[in-house]
């Protein structure tokens, strides 16, 4: 297989002026009639004519008027052009029931569905299916359909027929068509700038009364563009499908956004709050693209970040807005350290802007994603807000329209502020998480920090150079007063010294404030330190982290066989009862690192970590945690309770949150008693699902499994969460044989993607479990991940990632791991994904 770099790129050498299209749905033969007009770029050399195309029938093409007869290959056709612009037209057939990739056009539960990012409009006829070839599309469909869709504004429909015209030109990657049974729930907005626009959520029919969220917070989406980036929808009708079978979580085709339906659908009986939280934060990443996407594409799938990196920042900025920042920024911190950190760290360690790839649908990852989200308030913290919003208004005038690189998004930053940002994009092309080494000193009322940084080698880069790092620091008198508040220092060397002077006392610093940078921040602190900003420290992030590192050492100490320190259940103690904190707050201080978490902690300190021994120590403080603060968790879980009817708000969310942590602990006392009586008694997904996830735990909820199963089994986004809970929560002896179970369960569609990542992803979370020393769970992955792969190499491919820490391991599980992705990687006719996973996995 090729290796596509990003050094390779040479613009292409014709205009698209306008693409129209027909589509005549059949489930074994759609036909796809196009006509595309091609006119020379000027200053282009023209090449040989090539039009990527696979999988495709070719029943006839022309130029002009004239058949030819192209070369074909399975990439694609070449064919002699004119010098001047010239008209290509070309009738294919494509199989859409046939296609289970879920890319290109598709089938699901008889609905016809696209997903073309990266590169799947290749899939359903012939065209130049590159980010930075933008056209005007015109699109007619004839099927039997009710329901017809396609980007843009509907022009025209009737009986089996509908027109659709998009006047914004777009890449091939951002069309969309969908024809199916399907039923709206509408409703409408006026833009600010006067527009008039439809907005319709299409569903199945039955499902339509599980839209109102996700309505309620597109609505919420359009204000917040318009108000914070200045942004206002640019269609008449917005609108977005829920399908069953789909890849990831949604796909933001131009005015016809694509949703997998458990990012949609929610009502309090079938959905969790962090369901619901998630649906706000997806609808509105999507929605975002509109405008860092759609308006400003890609240049290539280099560039991927540029759209990624900055619509997850804009998402996780609405989400602050909406549900508050503080502890938003916790949930995104864990997320970017259980994912993005744990990606640095091993063999598929990759820069933001990658440069070279086998197959693109693989770096659709935490890197681009949650790293590059973080590049972009790391910029915002160099040039300020004013100078952000200064950068932001350029890049959209500047670019609107265009596909653009990272190096146009970073000259704008310059452009506006005047910042020099040579050292800046080293973000973009250095893989690896750096780790900032921090020491004080105080020496005649001068109180000195030196920070140090350090990046390990990543895969293809063995020698780093510094980047700029902003360290937001304050400095704590002996009171927990701030005796100098935030300040951001900008690290941009090896080593250096900061002086704060005049100090009579030596302050205790509050380093990495807010979690300023993508940085593993390394210090020594003393337990009473460490329990002293937990108590203290006026910044919410940094006194969250305090009360990590505190449990983190707690853990490590035990498996070293040392009891809790009784600053921790002191310092828990006390945050769990301030009512002054927010209860959100509360329950992420009183959650306790993973077991993947410390493993890579153990790992980083020189040691092999032992999930088993983890698994037993970290149920050990948790033991006696609940013990120590019994009566303090009895209460909170008394107080914490939401009467009345169920409210998807972050308030209520909240209070569940912290009665969730408080179960977790108490179950380890009442050996499920409560859980038990909250199953029994709840009315929301919320209370069912913890309640479960902790009977389970306890190897004691057989019958309320069964119960779950057959009060839900008609509805398979609720069955998808029975299925994850079981491999997930169950003890760890336990996880393979749980999970090669359910794989025979009647309602185990392992082709639906949402189910198979139920089970195996629900496996690989069960950290002990998965690596279970007896290695079953490594056997029984690697089976259904060859069974998946002809059927849909993308999941297959994402899915390897659970073996992705297997160095970190012994040498029995690192040989077991190894010899499951070996005989992956000696499967016939292997996915081009898949084989690039195992390949690097096992460099
Ligand atoms: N842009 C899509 C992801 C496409 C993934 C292709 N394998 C969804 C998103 O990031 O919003
Ligand atoms: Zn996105």
């Amino acid at each position: 297989p090729q290796t596509i770099r990003l050094a390779d790129y040479t613009p292409f050498a014709w205009q698209v002026e306008s693409v129209s299209l027909t589509f005549r749905l059949a489930p074994t033969a759609t036909r796809v009639l196009s006509e595309i007009r091609f006119s020379p770029r000027e200053g282009a050399q023209p090449g040989a004519f090539f039009l990527h195309g696979e999988g495709l029938r070719l029943i006839a093409c022309a130029i002009d008027g004239a058949a030819v007869e192209p070369t074909l290959t399975d990439q694609g056709l070449t064919c002699p052009v004119p010098t001047g612009p010239f008209t290509f037209t070309s009738e294919v057939e494509i199989n859409p029931e046939a296609n289970t990739s879920l890319n290109g056009l598709y089938m699901s539960n008889g609905m016809y569905c696209s997903q073309c990012e990266a590169e799947g409009f290749r899939r359903i006829t012939y065209y130049p299916d590159r980010p930075d070839v933008l056209a005007p599309f015109e699109v007619r469909i004839e099927g039997e359909a009710p329901v017809l869709l396609s980007n843009g504004n509907p022009t025209g429909s009737g009986k089996g027929w509908a027109t659709w015209v998009d006047p914004w030109p777009k890449p091939s990657y951002l069309f969309a068509l969908v024809a199916g049974d399907l039923v709206a729930h509408s409703d409408r907005f006026t833009t600010s700038e006067g527009r008039d626009v439809a907005l319709n959520i299409w569903v199945r029919p039955g499902d339509e009364g599980k839209c109102a969220y996700a309505m309620d917070a597109l609505k919420r989406s359009m204000t917040w563009d318009e108000e914070v980036y200045g942004r206002a929808y640019d269609l008449d009708v917005f609108n977005i499908v829920a399908v069953d079978d789909f890849n990831m979580g949604a796909m933001e085709n131009k005015g016809l956004n694509i949703f997998n339906s458990k990012y949609v659908l929610a009502s309090p009986e079938t959905a969790t709050d962090r369901d619901f939280e998630l649906i706000e934060g997806i609808i509105a990443h999507e929605y975002f693209h509109n405008w860092t996407g759609n308006r400003i594409t890609c240049r290539d799938w280099f560039q991927l970040c540029l759209k990624e990196g900055l619509t997850v920042y804009r998402d996780q900025q609405f989400s602050g807005d909406m549900r508050g920042h503080a502890v938003n920024r916790i949930d995104n911190v864990l997320a970017l350290r259980a994912r993005q950190f744990r990606e640095d760290a091993g063999p598929l360690a990759h820069p933001v802007r990658p440069e070279s790839y086998i197959e693109i649908n693989n770096f659709y990852t935490a890197t681009v994603y949650e790293k590059g989200a973080e590049l972009i308030g790391m910029l915002r913290a160099l040039v300020g807000d004013e100078g952000y919003a200064k950068a932001l208004d350029l890049y959209f005038t500047r670019h609107d329209g265009e596909a653009a690189t990272i190096e146009d998004w970073l000259k704008v930053f310059e452009d506006a502020t005047g910042e020099d940002l040579t050292q800046f994009a080293r973000w973009y092309s250095q893989a690896g998480t750096p780790t900032v080494t921090a020491s004080t000193q105080f020496d005649e009322g001068v109180f000195s920090l030196t920070l140090k940084q350090h990046t390990a080698p990543t895969p293809g880069q063995p020698d780093k150079e510094p980047q700029v790092i902003p360290v937001a620091v304050g400095l704590l008198d002996s009171n927990g007063n701030e005796a100098v508040p935030t300040q951001v220092l900008n690290l941009n060397k090896t080593e250096q010294t900061f002086d704060f002077k005049g100090f009579i006392n030596e302050p205790t610093p509050s380093i990495l404030r807010g979690f300023s940078a993508p940085v593993v921040l390394e210090i020594e602190q003393s337990t009473e330190t460490r329990a002293f900003l937990l108590a203290n420290d006026t910044d919410p992030f940094n006194r969250w982290e305090a009360g990590r590192q505190l449990t983190r050492q707690t853990l490590i100490e035990a498996l070293d066989g040392a009891p809790p320190r009784p600053e921790l259940a002191a310092g828990l103690g006390r945050v769990l009862s301030d009512e002054s904190l927010d209860p959100a707050f509360r329950a992420l201080v009183l959650s306790l690192p993973g077991i993947d978490d410390i493993a890579q902690s153990l790992y980083d300190a020189g040691r092999t970590p032992d999930p088993t021994a983890i698994y037993i120590a970290r149920k050990g403080v948790a033991q006696s945690l609940a013990a120590a603060l019994e009566q303090p968790l009895g209460q909170a879980y008394e107080a914490m309770q939401t009467p009345g009817p169920y409210q998807p708000t972050a308030q209520d969310a909240g209070k569940r949150a912290l009665r969730g942590a408080a179960l977790g602990f108490l179950s380890h006392l009442d050996a499920g008693a409560r859980a038990a009586e909250l199953f029994a008694a709840s009315a929301n997904m919320t209370e069912t699902t913890t309640a479960l996830a902790q009977l389970i735990a306890q190897g004691t909820g057989a019958a309320q499994i069964s119960a779950f199963a057959a009060d839900w089994s008609h509805d398979r986004l609720v069955m998808d969460k029975w299925f994850a809970l079981q491999t997930s929560a169950c003890p760890p002896e336990q996880a393979a044989e749980t999970a090669r179970n359910l794989t025979e369960h009647p309602d185990f569609d392992w082709k639906n993607p949402n189910r198979f990542r139920s089970v195996f992803g629900g496996l690989m979370a069960n950290t002990a479990g998965f690596h279970d020393a007896t290695g079953d769970a490594y056997t029984l992955l690697a089976d259904w991940l060859i069974k998946l792969d002809p059927v849909n190499p993308q999941t297959t491919a994402r899915m390897t990632t659970a073996f992705e820490t297997w160095r970190r391991y012994d040498a029995d599980r690192q040989g077991m791991m190894k010899e499951a992705l070996e005989r992956i990687k000696a499967t016939k006719g292997l996915s081009r994904d898949t084989s690039e996973m195992v390949n690097r996995l096992l460099a």
